[in-house]
C-alpha cells in the first residue's frame, strides 16, 4: 500500500514508517522536521494544522500514483492548553481528512489514546471500545474529538477510520502501570499494519497494547481487524521498579494523567 505518514519523525513515527516499509508498504513521511539522514523514503516538510500546506502535500502526491490511505501519528504527546491540544489533534485531522476526500483517500489510521477514556475507573473491569468518552486531560479531550470526527467522515464520507487507543509505547514497560499499558515497537508497527489492511472496518476503536499478562483493555477489538500482539509486558516485570504512585496510578485507566497535577482552568491558564 501507499501510505503518508503524519509526524514520520517522532517516536510512534520512526518505528512505524521503518516497520510498514520492511513489510512491503511504499511510505511517505510527513513531519513539521527534515527526514533524519539516510531516510530511504520519500519525506514531505508540512504543518498538519495548516490546511493549506497539506492540500499541497496531497496535489504532489498525486502525481506519483494513487495513495492508500494516512496513518496520523502527529501531534503533542502530553497534556498542554485546551487551544493547543485542539489544534493538535483536531485541526490537524480535520486538514487530512478535507485532503482524503479531495482527492479519494480511502482510509485513516489515528494514534488515538488511552486518555480518551482515562477518567474511567479501573474498578469497573476491562474497558471494552464501547467505552464512553471519559477524557482525563485537555489531551484527551482533542483525542476524543479527533475520533468524533473520524466517525463523522466514515459516515458522510465512507472513509474507513480506525481510531488506535494507544497505551504506553515504550521499547519496554517503565512502570507498574506500564505492566498493563505497554505497547511494544513491533506489536505498534503490528497494529497499524492489521488497522491499515482489515477489509472495510467503517469506523472502528481498537486498544492499542501488547498481549499483557496484566492487560486492563480488550484485545477483541484489534483482533477482530486482524491485530494479534505477540509480545508482553510480564517479560520485563523484573525489571520494573516499584514506585509511591503506583498506588494513585491504578485507581484510574488514565494513572499519571488522571491524577490533580494536571487539574488547571481550560482557558487562560
Ligand atoms: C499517551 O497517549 C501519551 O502520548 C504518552 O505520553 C503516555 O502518557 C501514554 O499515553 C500512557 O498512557 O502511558
Amino acid at each position: 500500500m501507499r501510505v503518508l505518514v503524519t509526524g514520520a519523525a517522532g517516536s510512534l513515527g520512526r518505528v512505524v514508517t521503518v516497520g510498514l516499509a520492511e513489510r512491503g508498504h511504499d511510505v511517505v513521511g510527513l513531519d513539521l522536521v527534515p527526514a533524519p539522514d539516510g531516510t530511504p523514503f520519500a519525506w514531505h516538510e508540512a504543518d498538519c494544522a495548516d490546511a493549506d500546506a497539506v492540500e499541497a502535500v496531497f496535489a504532489a502526491l498525486s502525481t506519483g500514483g494513487r495513495l492508500d490511505a494516512v496513518v496520523h501519528l502527529a501531534g503533542l504527546p502530553e497534556e498542554a492548553s485546551l487551544p493547543d491540544e485542539l489544534t493538535s489533534h483536531v485541526i490537524t485531522t480535520a486538514a487530512l481528512l478535507d485532503a482524503m476526500v479531495a482527492h479519494r483517500v480511502p482510509r485513516l489510521v489515528y494514534a488515538s489514546s488511552n486518555h480518551a477514556v482515562g477518567r474511567t475507573p479501573r474498578a469497573d473491569g476491562e474497558l471494552t471500545e464501547h467505552a464512553l468518552p471519559r477524557p482525563d486531560t485537555y489531551y484527551g479531550v482533542a483525542k476524543v474529538a479527533a475520533e468524533a470526527l473520524m466517525r463523522l467522515f466514515a459516515d458522510r464520507h465512507g472513509i474507513d477510520a480506525v481510531a488506535c487507543r494507544i497505551g504506553s509505547f515504550l521499547e519496554e514497560p517503565a512502570s507498574v502501570r506500564g505492566l498493563s499499558t505497554w505497547l511494544s515497537h513491533g506489536d505498534g508497527v503490528r497494529m497499524v499494519e492489521a488497522a491499515l489492511t482489515a477489509p472495510a472496518p467503517g469506523f472502528a476503536v481498537l486498544y492499542g497494547i501488547s498481549a499483557n499478562t496484566r492487560a486492563w483493555w480488550d484485545l477483541e477489538p484489534g483482533r477482530r481487524l486482524g491485530y494479534e500482539p505477540q509480545d508482553d509486558a510480564e517479560d520485563f516485570a523484573d525489571r520494573v521498579e516499584p514506585s509511591p504512585d503506583d498506588e494513585v496510578e491504578a485507581e484510574l485507566v488514565g494513572g499519571p494523567f488522571a491524577t490533580e497535577q494536571f487539574h488547571r482552568p481550560a482557558l487562560g491558564g
